[in-house]
């Protein structure tokens, strides 16, 4: 039976989207359109009562948590080598994965809460501050350890990678990656692969003329 994933254009579900296409396993993509608040729908809480994506259901397995999913994705196939076999290799990429969800996902989804998904009236605008700061901390760790390196965990890719590029592109939207040539060239390396998914601005601009043209602008 094929697995099904949630998922709506330029959010988290990106990152399972891109292991999906890179392990090459046919899936169907279900559209949760976040814009129109589906994922409050009483059928889409059934399925996740976090009322958020991704989630990918694998025919009893209903998963949520993107990293999760894509953990679980690797193991299933790991003849496809998304993820190393030696206990050591393991940890460093399970280290990067969670060096991207907290470390870097975390100040930027305080960004995006107190720039654009809070009320006006709940925004703190010094929230966003510290949160640049914190993240921009964080990606010069990463920068440093980019150096000479074309993946984050080891000599071969692995889900770190997915998880940890789109995480980036999404520092580079909120124009933080300035002083990081290391991990801006990096971020393109891995979106160059053939099976990549599109970039955020790329899925924000589909959902814009989407929205145009249900408006029957030009
Ligand atoms: N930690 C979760 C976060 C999931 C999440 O917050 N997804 C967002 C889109 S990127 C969402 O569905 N938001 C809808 C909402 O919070 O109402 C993961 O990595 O999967």
């Amino acid at each position: 039976m094929q697995m099904k994933l949630y998922e709506f254009g330029p959010t988290r579900s990106i990152r399972v989207r891109w292991t999906l296409q890179e392990l090459g396993v046919d899936f169907e993509p279900i559209r949760v359109n976040l814009l129109a608040g589906e994922n409050r729908r009483p059928e889409f809480l059934k399925i996740n009562p976090a009322g958020k994506i991704p989630v990918l259901v694998d025919g009893d397995l209903v998963l949520t948590e993107s990293v999760a999913i894509v953990l679980y994705l690797a193991e299933k196939y790991f003849h496809k080598g998304l993820l190393p076999a030696g206990v050591n290799e393991r940890a460093q990429v399970n280290r990067w994965l969670l060096f991207a969800a907290t470390e870097l996902e975390q100040p930027l989804w305080r960004i995006s809460r107190h720039t654009a998904l809070y009320t006006e009236e709940q925004r703190l605008p010094g929230d966003v501050t510290l949160a640049s700061g914190e993240f921009k901390e964080m990606a010069s760790v990463l920068e440093k350890h980019m150096q000479g390196r074309q993946f984050v965990a080891g000599d071969n890719v692995s889900v770190a990678d997915f998880v940890m590029a789109y995480t980036l592109d999404w520092g580079n939207e909120d124009k933080l990656l300035n002083g990081c040539p290391q991990l801006l060239a990096y971020m393109e390396r891995m979106y160059a692969r053939p099976h990549a998914p599109p970039r955020i601005a790329e899925a924000f601009a589909a959902i814009a003329s989407e929205q145009n043209s249900a408006r029957g602008d030009a």
